[in-house]
């Protein structure tokens, strides 16, 4: 890491339209627990105590706010006119996968919402920015702008901070920000090296997913590494067959910090010259492949196991945030074992994170990762810095405006509308964030 740099965890905050629409093909979570009925206030709950628990271990946090939803910008320009109440109850009518897909708080796994390169990695020396276009899935489309207006809005710095408008909306250039981007530095600081990970090349000669989409193009990657301008960028592409086994996102068979890389022996093609090409940028770069006769993939993708968090806590070793149901499973519960043992990780610690989980968000998926330097952080919008007093306010917050249980026929109550209106205004307030949402325009 570069030195004096730390690296800052901005979690999402959980929308109060949390549901479960299954609306992400290729998402075995998604897809498996479409219909059922989801508790937003526990979600939201369940999140502020991830994040509350991540800074207890000396780790730094954020948060990034929840997007508008329902989204009645996107059913109003699709044609859907009259009061807002006539709008939504017109659209569940005629269009409910539609109505669906504008009331998903998807933007709370912000692991997706932005491509984040630290000024220690690129030529201007400047961090840089680019929101993810998301346009595999349409409900995950919707929430680049807003993404792009509140990355803005946090860090206004141009002298520090670079922002990149998403790229193309073409299928070449489907991209997923940074649940296919891994930073990896020497223990003792410095420049980093940079992975991006891609599920497609675009070149028809190399191996594709059979079954399930591969939402991120090689395009994607290498335009973004381009923009960033990013000094030691190293490419692998995401193995076909953990794409169709549920490996939507790489955050779900690989997870690295710093220089300690953990990945699953089918994540990639090719694993092993990437981590020979990292090793050259990155000499003391710890790499350690879980076998598929210790985890199988299967259970690495069900259980989640990839997608914790490695934090360096105070001594600088470091934790491992892992989500539950890595411990339920006798076999990843027995690889964080042998991690324990072999000293590669100092801590493991299990986190319950069910409602997001069910949607195919884990403990990762749940935070951006944004390397500051001292003077970087001192010029990023302090209302979204976390600690326990914030931590106490949005858990009032919660409990004051968020519903016990959804269901989808409750997306289309106006009821709903106007309480997250009301919640978001409030947000802003207290996050000091001025106006970013477009009813309050
Ligand atoms: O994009 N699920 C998200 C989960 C994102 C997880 N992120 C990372 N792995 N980094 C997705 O598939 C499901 C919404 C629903 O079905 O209601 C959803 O969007």
């Amino acid at each position: 890491m570069t030195a004096g740099a730390h690296e800052v965890n901005f979690d999402g905050i959980v929308g109060p339209t949390h549901n479960y629409a299954g609306l992400s093909f290729g998402n075995v979570a998604s897809m498996a627990n479409r219909a059922a009925v989801s508790s937003p206030k526990r979600a939201a709950l369940q999140g502020l105590a991830k994040m509350k628990f991540v800074a207890s271990l000396g780790a730094r946090q954020a948060v990034l706010p929840p997007h508008e939803r329902p989204h009645l910008p996107t059913l109003r320009r699709l044609g859907y006119a009259g009061s807002d109440g006539d709008v939504l109850g017109l659209a569940r009518r005629t269009d409910a996968a539609l109505l669906a897909a504008v009331s998903s708080s998807s933007a709370m796994w912000t692991a997706n919402a932005a491509t984040v390169s630290a000024s220690g990695d690129t030529r201007d020396g400047r961090v840089h920015f680019t929101p993810a276009n998301l346009l595999s899935n349409l409900h995950r489309s919707l929430e680049a702008p807003a993404t792009a207006r509140v990355l803005r809005a946090i860090f206004s710095d141009e002298r520090r901070f670079a922002h990149h408008d998403p790229l193309p909306a073409a299928t070449t250039f489907s991209d997923e920000g940074a649940a296919n981007h891994t930073r990896l530095v020497d223990a003792r600081g410095g420049s980093g090296a940079e992975l991006f990970t891609y599920g497609s090349s675009g070149d028809d000669a190399s191996p594709r997913p059979a079954k399930y989409p591969a939402r991120q193009t090689a395009r994607a990657s290498r335009t973004i590494a381009f923009m960033h301008r990013v000094q030691r960028a190293v490419f692998v592409q995401q193995s076909p067959a953990a794409i169709d086994a549920g490996a939507f996102h790489n955050d779900v068979v690989a997870v690295g910090h710093r220089d300690l890389l953990l990945y699953h022996e089918k994540a990639w093609v090719g694993a092993g010259e990437c981590v020979e090409a990292l090793r050259q940028h990155v000499p003391g770069l710890r790499a350690l492949e879980a076998k598929e006769r210790d985890v199988p993939l299967a259970d690495a993708i069900a259980s989640y196991l990839f997608n914790s968090q490695l934090v360096t806590v105070a001594g600088g070793t470091t934790a491992m945030i892992a989500p539950m149901e890595s411990h339920d499973n006798a076999r990843t519960h027995a690889f964080i074992q042998k991690l324990l043992a072999d000293g590669v990780i100092s801590h493991a610690h299990f986190v319950d994170l069910r409602e997001s989980m069910r949607n195919g968000g884990g403990p990762a998926c749940l935070r951006l990762r944004v390397v500051l330097t001292e003077e970087e952080l001192a010029a990023t919008q302090p209302g979204v810095l976390f600690d326990d007093a914030l931590h106490e306010r949005l858990v009032a917050w919660v409990e004051r405006h968020y519903r016990d249980a959804l269901a989808a026929a409750d997306l289309a109550d106006p009821k709903l509308l106007e309480e997250g209106r009301a919640a978001l205004d409030e947000l802003t307030r207290i996050l000091g964030l001025g106006w970013i949402y477009e009813f309050q325009k």
